[in-house]
């Protein structure tokens, strides 16, 4: 048995298919619940990953928590396939282990340049994206596109949150902003620490929905969190978001729960974001720019210097902003090579599965010949 932080051994099951309150409120729906069989009903318990540290999962079935060490076969899969916080899990019948992973509603994943590149994910089963910016220099237009591909790539709903508006002289002015990349986006200014100034903010985590917060270090995402919580959950001013060397680490993410119902994900480490296998959601940010494109000279057009860009032509005229541009065709530079070394490594990966496949396969043959 592993270390469990609760008394009770055995967290509730969902009995016969019925949901109950308290797995509703954590987000189960009947995306999830329709992939489990009856036996597995009525055998397994549900519940969702809160929290992902190091070298084991906090999970809860939204009355007891329990601590879960992950075995090393979780290790020997891809990291895709391994349990991400916000994850709807299978516990044996015992509580103690993962039996299954539900399939996702949706996953963030994070492109990690290291000596090679490699897929991380950061949540699943994400239902709205908090874009925290603040209403100082910090707000940049090239950094929210970046973010809103990443929430059309996931289905998920962009709302996006200008915080410290009590520092700035005129906060309005960046709604403007905002508007100027995404007519229809929606929008909320608040002082963070301020739980008068939520209202608008909280509306959009009702109850049962999981929504994350992104954001460079400081705009005030633990900030929000503890103001929407109603205590300190999380600890400000980016002291527990590094570690030594200063840098951000991912090793502490966790789902927190709200009063009124809804929780909250706050995503330490999406700095180093990149972009890849989103270029459909890369033409839906950037609609206007992708279908100007269909009117020039060629199909294949980079929009850098061919004759006949209808593109550039916007950008003369200002119909299209000069840095929207840069960024659309730096987001699509980017997008494209990690895409394509993502499926190198795809490629390696089998290759390797299927030389240890042959392997095993042919002693097999000789142990059976034997
Ligand atoms: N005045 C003011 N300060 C804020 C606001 N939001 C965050 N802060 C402060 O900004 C600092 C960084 O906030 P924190 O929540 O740690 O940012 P995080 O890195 O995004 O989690 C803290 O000192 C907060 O008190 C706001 O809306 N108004
Ligand atoms: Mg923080
Ligand atoms: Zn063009």
């Amino acid at each position: 048995m592993h270390s469990c932080p609760v008394r009770n051994p055995r967290p509730a099951i969902i009995n016969s298919g019925k949901l109950n309150a308290e797995l509703t409120d954590l987000g189960l729906t009947p995306f999830f619940t329709q992939q489990l069989s009856g036996d597995e009903l009525e055998q397994y318990s549900l519940a969702r990953v809160t929290e992902v540290q190091r070298s084991h999962i906090i999970v809860s079935d939204g009355i007891h928590e329990r601590s879960i060490t992950l075995g090393s076969t979780w290790y020997q899969q891809s990291a895709s396939r391994r349990p991400t916080v916000g994850d709807w899990v299978l516990l044996n019948h015992a509580n103690e282990k993962i039996q299954r992973l539900l399939k996702r509603k949706s996953v963030f994943r994070r492109v990690a340049a290291g000596t090679r590149i490699e897929v991380q994910l950061i949540a699943a089963n994400i239902d709205t994206l908090f874009i925290v910016t603040s209403c100082n220099e910090e707000f940049e237009e090239s950094r929210l596109e970046r973010y809103l591909a990443l929430a059309a790539e996931t289905n998920v709903d962009p709302v996006i949150i200008l915080t410290k508006a009590d520092l700035a002289d005129e906060a309005e002015s960046y709604r403007e902003r905002v508007r100027a990349i995404g007519a229809d986006l929606p929008v909320e200014i608040v002082n963070a620490l301020d739980v008068d100034s939520l209202s608008g903010t909280k509306a959009w985590v009702r109850r049962g929905s999981t929504v994350a917060l992104v954001g460079s270090s400081g705009v005030g995402k633990s900030t929000l969190v503890n103001s929407l919580a109603g205590r300190k959950r999380m600890d400000t001013g980016s002291i527990r978001e590094q570690d030594a060397k200063g840098r951000h680490t991912t090793s502490y993410r966790s789902l927190h729960r709200l009063p009124g119902g809804g929780l909250l994900l706050d995503v330490p480490g999406m700095r180093e974001l990149k972009v890849a296998e989103l270029d459909t959601a890369l033409a839906e940010v950037f609609s206007d720019i992708d279908s100007l494109a269909e009117q020039c000279r060629f199909r294949d057009c980079d929009h850098n210097d061919e004759p006949g860009c209808a593109v550039r032509a916007a950008v003369a005229s200002g119909d299209i902003d000069a840095r929207r541009l840069r960024n659309y065709r730096k987001l699509v530079l980017e997008e494209s090579r990690n895409t394509a070394s993502i499926a190198e490594q795809r490629q390696r990966d089998r290759q390797f599965g299927k030389s240890i496949k042959a392997h095993l396969d042919l002693k097999r043959q000789r142990d059976t010949a034997r």
